[in-house]
């Protein structure tokens, strides 16, 4: 008897240890590869997930919430054992969340924000402050110009986090110079050609844009779509007009080092580390989990652009 014993005891043990090794797997719903920063976002999770063996279902949403609920639902028919989200736009996540919930999957929200009452419908969210990136580009663009600035904006997806609070932050500070003001304002949601194509629009409904002191856009990528649009316009981007923007891609480096460009708020890539962190002290019964993890970034002006530049480029 002893023996039968001794042996399920030490199956029991080895099943145990199979088990914690395992690998974990997770379902990750991106919302796209509409610019740099959202492709090194995307690297960066698929690389950490490799580095800690965990196996990574990735879905590309091409931009369409559509296809990311469809995603997640597919994570949870296959029992994942979490997911993580970077929310395309705000609203529209109830239900599928509380589908994750009702399967006692847990679910990390990445970047952009999801409008739920219900803060149980989600582990933590991981992502930068965005109402204060604006708040420093336009205190940049302030002291750049005595407070005196006609500003167009290129503003980021409709309904995204990015954009809303972008857009509250840098507003909140112009609010404070009478001289400041934005004269135009439009979506380029987030990408390079439409950036180039809403500027094009706007500098030619704002007198070729003469009289134009900044552009402002909710990404680097719109904002390197509107340099080639003022340089089109027959204006030197950087010098006639400034330009500010978000993300701190290489390709707005290469620009400010060129002096095409003036300033932008480095956004953290990186969110897979955190997210994985988070995600495996859940998985080991950690319920201590704040609900908001947030990343910082820096303010990068023309002084430092070309070594900066080097620095990422080489990558
Ligand atoms: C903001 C993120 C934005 C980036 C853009 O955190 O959602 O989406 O600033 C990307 O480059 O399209």
């Amino acid at each position: 008897m002893k023996i039968i014993q001794s042996l399920t005891g030490g199956l029991a043990l080895l099943f145990c240890l199979v088990q914690s090794a395992a690998a974990i797997t997770v379902g990750f719903s991106q919302v796209g590869s509409e610019s740099g920063w959202r492709t090194s976002f995307s690297e960066s999770v698929k690389a950490e997930a490799k580095r800690r063996s965990i196996e990574l279902k990735f879905s590309d949403a091409q931009q369409k919430q559509e296809n990311q609920i469809k995603a997640v639902r597919s994570f949870i028919a296959q029992g994942v054992d979490a997911i993580m989200i970077a929310p395309v736009v705000e609203t529209g996540w109830k239900p599928v969340l509380r589908e994750a919930k009702r399967a006692r999957i847990p679910v990390v929200i990445l970047d952009r924000n999801v409008d739920v009452k219900n803060a149980s419908l989600f582990l933590t969210r991981i992502a930068s402050d965005f109402v204060e990136e604006g708040r420093r580009a336009a205190n940049w663009l302030m002291e750049e110009t005595g407070g005196n600035c006609s500003i167009l904006e290129l503003q980021g997806t409709v309904g995204a986090t990015a954009a809303i609070d972008r857009m509250k932050g840098f507003n909140e500070v112009i609010a404070k110079y009478p001289n400041a003001k934005i004269v135009r304002s439009q979506t380029g949601e987030f990408t390079r050609t439409k950036g180039k194509e809403v500027m094009e629009a706007m500098l030619k409904a704002e007198n070729s844009g003469k009289d134009i002191c900044a552009l402002w856009a909710h990404n680097d990528e719109m904002a390197l779509g509107g340099i080639q649009a003022i340089k089109e316009a027959g204006l030197k981007p950087g010098a006639d007009m400034l330009v500010v923007s978000v993300d701190g891609v290489p390709d707005y480096f290469k620009a400010m080092a060129d002096g095409d460009a003036n300033a932008t708020v480095e956004l953290n890539p990186h969110l897979g580390a955190p997210a994985f962190d988070v995600i495996e002290r859940y998985l080991n019964g950690d319920r201590k989990i704040d609900k908001l993890i947030t990343t910082t970034g820096d303010l990068f002006t023309q002084e430092t652009a070309a070594e900066e530049y080097k620095k990422r480029a080489a990558k």
